[in-house]
């Protein structure tokens, strides 16, 4: 029930009381999360333009002009000298932005997608009524090209591949898939996770804008874009195809909308923008390269427990091979630890973000080894 106004600090004590209820990334026990405690630059810039709303863009020409400084940094990141976009709220926006575009521009229905893919892409698919053909992973849990290749025809809108999958880590192989698709249909490359990863590894194949045949792409700024929720960069070739989502908005300021939200949050503009210029290249590659060597450092520990991986990683995620992944989670999750598990009956997934740091991996790994003796694992 409302009831009367109550003064300030009563409210403050009030909501401070969840805010502990809550489990937060300093704790450094979350494994099982994609996000991370956001730099300082991001949390005060984000305060900074609370009431900011590219919804009507007019009002916050500031936050428009950083927003398109940021697609135009994230464009070159990804190699795709040109290419247009917006800033929205997350992956989830973006997957669905781009399968609507999809569908209206060749006007066809079915989406052909890896059993890897993030489940918002059949989440965007139930919503535009569009058809997921969901096609299986190889040997190497990344999306069958050749199985690609015997549903695609012409009733396809639109492909869509994974740079990062959201259980493993792992990049599809998206040149391979890019030449199915050009100009054949729309090529979206899901990159939410690895979009702020892959540009600073060493020996990753082409997954960006670098394969002609890729329309669109998307990387969040609230994963390893080291920024606060929400912030997302969807990236698409051509300015024009924006049109098959355009809604005439004459009450506003902008004459056409052309996102699935009205008002949104835009504090993630700025906060993302400020974190871009915070870090530089030289500051993401340095945090990719200080996740992966804790990543490949728990590999081994992980091996040298007897233990094996259901595959080796190529961003910061560690999929280990358990009989029983579900109690050696729970067990776990007694002494305080998140972490997940995926679609693999015997996976057991620890993400390694900025906030997992050696001392806390040690502390995880003594538990895990005493987990898995216990569990008659090791
Ligand atoms: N695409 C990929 C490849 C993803 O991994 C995710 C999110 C999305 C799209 C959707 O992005 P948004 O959640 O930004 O809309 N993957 C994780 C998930 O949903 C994100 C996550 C974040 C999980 C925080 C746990 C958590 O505590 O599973």
């Amino acid at each position: 029930m409302l009831q009367k106004g109550l003064e300030y600090d009563d409210v403050i004590s009030e909501v401070e009381k969840a805010l502990s209820e809550d489990f937060h990334f300093e704790d450094g026990k979350i494994l099982g999360s994609m996000c991370t405690q956001p730099l300082d630059v991001a949390i005060d810039t984000h305060g900074m333009f609370i009431e900011s709303n590219l919804g009507n863009p007019g009002l916050y020409p500031g936050t428009r002009r950083l927003e398109g400084k940021i697609v135009e940094m994230m464009a070159e990141l990804l190699n795709g000298k040109g290419v247009t976009g917006r800033v929205l709220e997350g992956g989830t926006e973006a997957n669905l932005t781009a399968l609507w575009i999809a569908r209206n521009l060749t006007g066809r229905k079915e989406v052909i997608l890896g059993r890897n893919a993030h489940f918002s892409i059949r989440k965007a698919c139930d919503i535009l009524k569009m058809i997921p053909r969901e096609v299986d992973v190889d040997e190497d849990h990344v999306m069958d090209v050749g199985e690609v290749e015997k549903h695609i025809g012409d009733d396809t809108a639109a492909v869509v591949a994974t740079a990062g999958t959201t259980e493993f880590g792992l990049v599809d192989p998206i040149d391979k898939l890019s030449k199915l698709c050009e100009e054949h249909t729309w090529f979206h490359v899901d990159a939410a996770w690895g979009g702020f990863i892959l540009p600073f590894l060493d020996d990753v194949p082409a997954f960006d804008f670098r394969n002609a045949g890729l329309s669109s792409m998307n990387a969040d700024g609230h994963k390893m874009g080291m920024s606060t929720i929400p912030s997302a960069v969807f990236l698409l070739r051509k300015e024009e195809d924006l049109q098959n989502i355009a809604f005439e908005s004459p009450y506003l300021t902008s004459v056409f909308q052309t996102t699935v939200l009205g008002t949104r949050a835009s504090a993630g503009v700025p906060s993302l923008y400020a974190t871009m210029m915070s870090m530089g290249r030289d500051g993401y590659r340095e945090n990719v390269e200080s996740c992966m060597s804790r990543t490949r450092q728990l590999a081994r520990t992980v091996k040298d427990m007897g233990l094996r991986l259901v595959t080796e990683p190529v961003t910061n995620i560690l999929a280990v091979r358990l009989k029983d992944p579900v109690s050696v989670k729970d067990h776990l999750e007694r002494r305080g630890w998140h972490l997940s598990l995926t679609k693999h009956p015997e996976a057991l997934r620890l993400v390694v973000m900025p906030h997992a740091t050696e001392e806390t991996l040690d502390v995880l790994i003594e538990d895990m080894t005493s987990a898995c003796r216990e569990l008659g694992e090791i």
